[in-house]
């Protein structure tokens, strides 16, 4: 690896800026190389590229579309390996995980290419005789994608793959941390035949190309993930502009654990959901909200099992838990710790910066768990995006929906127990996106919609036949072979 430049209109090229910023392995410091940071004139160039190309495409039917991304799958099962070690290197997450994300997008691109023989309008009868309505899904144009780090490949392919089956042609700005993993990922297009113009990648800051993108007249709609702040500048300005949007931005999810649960299988999946990826996902677990009754007990367990989770280079497969991403989050989330601590949480493990044998330039966090957190606190109500949860005790299921509803955020929220009176009780009253039942906060499959209520999102879902919506006008169609002029409203009256 050395230079991350962009691809646009087919050709790898650097930035009319002829800066670069480096890149680094989470795990050892390391420099990996560096990544270009555009302008808005690289900009101009990927939206004219991509505006020309989208022409043709548009025209091509939608189960011929479909092939491409049938060999994309193809393509990047090959490839998986490949892509889940740049994964790894780039931001940190063990390489099992990695090869879960890569996994990831294969199905979505699976999924997205049967969509293309499943491009449904809909034909409704008119209110006239001999008049024939439907409505089709046509695709907007341009499609401006901002990606995160965390999933480097499989967020992006909940977007490109469904915005390319529609029609469209992509602009996209991946996160700086991860240029290589972004790189692969177009290679893959590339060797897939997708006509030239048709994904064209622009690096850069967010405040430089990502605003470029958001303020361009041929970008119709912009689909990010990321911060809750940058979410809320786009859509400012965005709005002003009258451009779509679809947000999705983050969690505070909670695991609900009853006195009847098996608090083995509670366990294990609070550690899978607070720890893996060392917390650094939107889905990831950060709250548990335990019945005073089985507190003790399933502190014990969590208690053992962190004990248990071994630190350190993600490529090592005997590793659970990785760095986070950089120096600054590591600072954040040592500052998030000493807050809960002020704010009276007790902490139970963990709670600092861990040294790793071998690795003094990585950025390793320990496996934290507070207890005694109560729904107030700032470590209960902000996004940490590290490995830190925390135990609040609650006396009912009535209790505990209060507490997880009492968020900003409304992404993911789980329930362990076996009453299934209460476990439809807590499906109807979670305020998420998504609910899962005896099982973590995180694992979304790629076919169910993708997103969340409040700050996490502003209605429209990644993933999923949702996903179409977002990169998808309505077209109503009105055939009248009546012969006559037939007056809607008037004669039929
Ligand atoms: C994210 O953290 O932004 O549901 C995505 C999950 C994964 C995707 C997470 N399939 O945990």
């Amino acid at each position: 690896m050395d230079r991350a430049v962009n691809y646009i209109n087919g050709e790898w090229v650097a930035s009319a800026s002829g800066r670069y910023l480096p890149n680094t392995n989470p795990a050892t410091g390391e420099r990996l190389g560096e990544v270009v940071q555009s302008v808005a004139a690289d900009v101009e160039l990927a939206v004219r590229a991509a505006s020309e190309a989208q022409r043709k495409w548009r025209l091509v039917p939608a189960p011929k579309r479909a092939e491409v991304l049938y060999r994309v799958a193809l393509l990047l099962q090959e490839r998986k390996e490949a892509l889940a070690k740049t994964i790894t290197l780039e931001m940190g997450k063990v390489i099992e995980e990695a090869r879960g994300e890569v996994q990831e997008a294969i199905d979505m691109a699976y999924y997205m290419a049967g969509e293309g023989r499943r491009m449904f309008g809909d034909t409704v009868q008119s209110e006239l005789p001999d008049k024939f309505a439907m409505s089709l899904r046509v695709p907007v144009g341009v499609v401006g994608l901002i990606t995160p780090w965390n999933f480097p490949i499989a967020i992006a392919s909940w977007k490109s793959l469904p915005a390319l089956v529609a029609g469209n042609a992509v602009v996209w700005k991946p996160a700086s941390e991860t240029p290589f993993t972004a790189a692969g990922f177009v290679r893959v297009y590339a060797d897939a035949g997708l006509p030239i113009g048709l994904v064209n990648l622009v690096n850069g800051s967010g405040s430089t190309v990502g605003a470029a993108m958001v303020d361009h007249p041929g970008i119709s709609v912009i689909s990010f993930t990321g911060s809750n702040e940058a979410g809320r500048a786009i859509n400012g300005r965005a709005g002003s502009l009258l451009k779509r949007t679809s947000l999705e931005m983050g969690g505070k999810n909670a695991i609900t654990v009853l006195e009847d649960a098996d608090l083995d299988l509670a366990a294990d999946g609070i550690l899978w959901s607070a720890f893996g990826t060392s917390g650094q996902r939107c889905t990831a677990c950060s709250r548990i909200l335990v019945h005073r009754d089985v507190r003790d007990r399933l502190e014990r367990k969590l208690v053992e099992r962190i004990a248990r989770l071994s630190i350190g280079n993600g490529l090592d497969p005997e590793v659970h838990v990785g760095p986070v991403i950089n120096r600054a989050s590591l600072e954040r989330i040592d500052r998030y710790v000493r807050i809960g601590l002020e704010e009276g949480a007790k902490l139970l493990c963990g709670g600092g910066i861990a040294n790793v044998d071998g690795l003094p330039g990585g950025y390793f966090f320990q496996p934290t768990l507070f207890t005694d957190a109560r729904p107030g606190m700032r470590i209960v109500q902000e996004e940490i995006f590290g490995p830190v949860a925390a135990i609040i005790p609650v006396g009912s299921l009535e209790e505990a929906i209060e507490a997880n509803n009492d968020v900003e955020f409304g992404l993911s929220s789980s329930v362990y127990t076996s009453d299934v009176n209460r476990v439809f009780r807590a499906i109807r009253d979670f305020d998420t996106g998504i609910v899962y039942v005896n099982a973590g906060t995180s694992g979304a499959e790629i076919h169910l919609p993708f997103g969340g209520t409040k700050g996490t999102g502003n209605g429209h879902r990644d993933s999923g036949v949702a996903a179409l919506d977002v990169f998808t006008e309505w077209k109503s169609v009105y055939v009248d072979y009546s012969g006559k002029l037939q007056r809607a409203q008037i004669d039929n009256n």
